[in-house]
């Protein structure tokens, strides 16, 4: 029963912690307690300097900490190039990583300028698709992509929007990569998470709410936290998982079976 995860010096690329709170510092925390190498990509400075203080107060070591802006494909491959030639393979990648103009998560959906629709598909789905390209070269020993869902993707969510759509396309591209990428040993899944209060929910006035409801009603009778999806994430990027490709797992206290 020993050493079931195998992620004993497994090179894993974590983007998108954008503070203490983001899903993806979850991730890292339990990455790194499993003993896996990380690497993290960041966007902003100020992404940067929160990451900085996090791997200081949490007392992790980074391999590597590298821009990169997923809009942008000469970023992105650039910052692959770097990291693979760095530590030569790299087993995993965690995408969590989404964002859409703060006006289109509000209102009615049928208000989505063409902009704000291709913004959202652009950062969020596209961005994977772009990542995996850049990845494959180097994940040469085989190794397991996880992306960052929500029900959103499948269910009408008041006040979601653009991002249920962006995320139906997240969604459809896991399998799709999954079908490319199977052949070279190359897992690819999402994580459909549960509501948890992150930057990316600040300011959705519907929050509040929808954290209630799923207090009062999921199966759990509870709301899940970032350690919980970190966890599956964690087996999802680990050996107990190897079988597994293409497919929504739901981190949600058992939300998303209710009628
Ligand atoms: C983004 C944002 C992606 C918020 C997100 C997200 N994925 C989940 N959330 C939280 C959320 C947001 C809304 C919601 C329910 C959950 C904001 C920035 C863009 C990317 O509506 C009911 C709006």
């Amino acid at each position: 029963m020993e050493d079931l995860l195998q992620m004993k010096n497994k090179n894993m690329v974590v983007m998108g912690v954008a503070n203490k709170r983001s899903l993806a510092w979850g991730v890292a925390q339990s990455l790194h307690q499993a003993g896996a190498n990380l690497i993290f990509t960041y966007r902003k400075d100020r992404s940067l300097k929160k990451l900085e203080q996090l791997l200081d107060e949490f007392q992790i070591e980074a391999k590597q900490v590298i821009q990169c802006d997923v809009n942008d494909d000469e970023s992105i491959s650039q910052a692959f190039k770097e990291i693979g030639e760095k530590q030569e393979v790299i087993h995993g990648v965690v995408h969590s990583i989404a964002f859409a103009h703060a006006g289109d998560l509000k209102g009615d959906f049928i208000d989505t300028s063409r902009s704000g629709f291709s913004f959202a598909q652009d950062t969020s789905a596209y961005s994977l698709v772009a990542v995996a390209k850049a990845a494959q070269p180097y994940m040469t020993e085989g190794g397991s992509l996880t992306a960052m869902s929500y029900l959103g993707a499948e269910r009408v969510v008041e006040g979601y929007n653009v991002m249920g759509v962006a995320k139906a396309s997240l969604e459809a591209s896991v399998r799709y990569l999954a079908a490319d990428l199977g052949k070279d040993n190359i897992r690819v899944n999402a994580i459909s998470a549960g509501a948890i209060r992150t930057l990316a929910a600040k300011g959705v006035p519907s929050f509040n709410e929808i954290l209630r409801k799923i207090e009062e009603t999921s199966p759990l009778r509870r709301n899940v936290t970032k350690e919980e999806v970190g966890d599956m994430t964690l087996a999802m990027m680990s050996h107990l998982s190897r079988g597994v490709t293409g497919e929504i797992v739901y981190v949600d206290s058992g939300y998303n079976i209710l009628g």
